[in-house]
């Protein structure tokens, strides 16, 4: 479509959209008049700068669906993320949410050169994690075949893939290094032994120098998969011509702001990744603050394509960090740590890569009451530390007790979090 046609399909999208919430929602009617905004003055595209925003605290603080805008019976799916306290967000959908859902990761594999004649293990993880099923119907909806694995298991996936005939994959890029390395134990070669040839990757950060690294060392072409919870799951990607994230316009409508003055950053200039939904019914989005940093180019693609492209995702404004494909909030960490009776009120999270995986230790002081010479004793306070994060985080960590007032101390801000990792 023409980029002018585009972009009056999404200002008519959006109108329609500004005036069913501001009927139908209350915490949208409520946003829209305190910034003193009536649909009315919603009168071109760019007056989606007058709406007021939304952050993921308004979904948690409207846990689990104060926020949904259907009637309970038209919604068919939870999808759920994981949360700073413990809640998650919940994100509901009605069978127009799948289907719009749907066609943009149809669309997004077939811009990855997937088709019919594919067979696509999908080794994201099926469940309340959007990854799995997302890209399971999407890959049905393109006619290829789907091996449905999800995560772990590695080398059940490497003897699948190659009995299978698996010819693409879609898992986080840590995931893929991995399975690379397993692989390379277990005596197989990507390359030779399989018919792999793209891997459809997201869901953390990763680099254009990993990219290359992939690219080269399996034999096969990597393309940069990009989406959030509340957004649907994975939603948007790269083309063949791999140059930036292809945004379905008449899917979603986004800006680019720099997250200080909110202004639009200029042409090709970092800001804050923000996203309007132009046609999602359960839990609309209206300029949600997604919390990434990227870029943004309007360029019509070599590829044809004239929806828009954001840049590879360059960090995050918050301070998630992102644990093997998990998403982990430093106050999750003290959250959890804070139910611990024997430890102190100081910690310290170190991330790092060990081989391709990341790796993630806690540092914790012990309160000095409980600070003991005895070994055993100290094991079990480990042990317990250790145990109570797994079941808080979702993921594995390391746990490092330390000495009572051994570890830093700030004026100000703290800085709790030092994430080594290169990527
Ligand atoms: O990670 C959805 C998804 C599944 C995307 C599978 C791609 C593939 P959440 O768990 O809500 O949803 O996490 C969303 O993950 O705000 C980014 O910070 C990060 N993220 C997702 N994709 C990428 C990517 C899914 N391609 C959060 N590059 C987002 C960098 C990514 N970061």
């Amino acid at each position: 479509m023409p980029r002018e046609e585009l972009r009056s399909l999404q200002f008519k999208s959006m109108k329609t959209l500004v005036y069913k919430l501001y009927s139908f929602s209350e915490f949208y009617r409520r946003r829209m008049r305190a910034a003193k905004v009536h649909p009315d003055d919603v009168q071109c595209l760019e007056d989606v700068r007058k709406l007021p925003f939304m952050v993921k605290s308004d979904l948690r603080e409207n846990y689990p669906d104060k926020l949904f805008v259907t009637p309970r019976d038209e919604v068919v799916r939870f999808h759920a993320s994981s949360g700073t306290t413990g809640k998650s967000t919940v994100v509901g959908y009605t069978q127009h949410d799948l289907d719009g859902w749907t066609t943009s990761l149809a669309r997004a594999l077939t811009s990855c050169g997937l088709g019919r004649a594919d067979t696509i293990q999908v080794s994201y993880g099926y469940g309340l994690f959007t990854g799995g099923l997302g890209l399971h119907y999407g890959a049905e909806r393109i006619g290829a075949a789907v091996l449905p694995a999800s995560v772990g298991n590695t080398e059940r996936q490497i003897e699948l893939m190659m009995d299978m005939q698996v010819t693409a994959i879609a898992c986080t890029p840590s995931y893929l290094l991995h399975m690379g390395e397993v692989a390379q134990k277990m005596g197989v070669n990507f390359l030779r032994d399989t018919k792999l040839r793209r891997a459809i990757l997201g869901a953390e950060p990763w680099s254009e120098r990993m990219r290359n690294r992939i690219e080269e060392d399996l034999g096969i072409k990597a393309y940069d998969i990009y989406g959030t919870s509340e957004l649907s799951g994975p939603l948007f990607t790269e083309c063949d011509e791999q140059k930036g994230i292809h945004i379905w316009g008449d899917l979603a409508l986004v800006e680019i702001l720099d997250p200080d003055t909110h202004e639009p950053v200029s042409p090709g200039e970092r800001g804050e990744l923000v996203v309007t939904m132009l046609q999602k019914e359960a839990l609309p989005i209206i300029r949600y603050k997604v919390g990434d940093i990227t870029t943004l180019d309007e360029e019509v693609c070599a590829c044809g394509r004239t929806h828009p492209r954001i840049g590879r995702i360059q960090g995050r404004v918050d301070d998630m960090l992102i644990i093997r494909g998990i998403n982990v909030f430093p106050s999750q960490v003290e959250y959890a740590l804070m139910s611990i009776p024997e430890v102190g009120s100081h910690f310290m999270i170190e991330v790092d890569r060990k081989g391709e995986l990341d790796d993630m230790l806690v540092r914790v002081e012990l309160r000095r009451e409980f600070f003991s010479d005895r070994i055993d004793d100290l094991m079990r306070i480990k042990k317990k530390v250790t145990h109570t994060l797994r079941a808080a985080l979702n993921v594995s960590v390391d746990v490092e007790l330390a000495n009572p007032d051994s570890l830093p101390r700030f004026e100000g801000k703290a800085k709790r979090v030092i994430d080594r990792r290169r990527i």
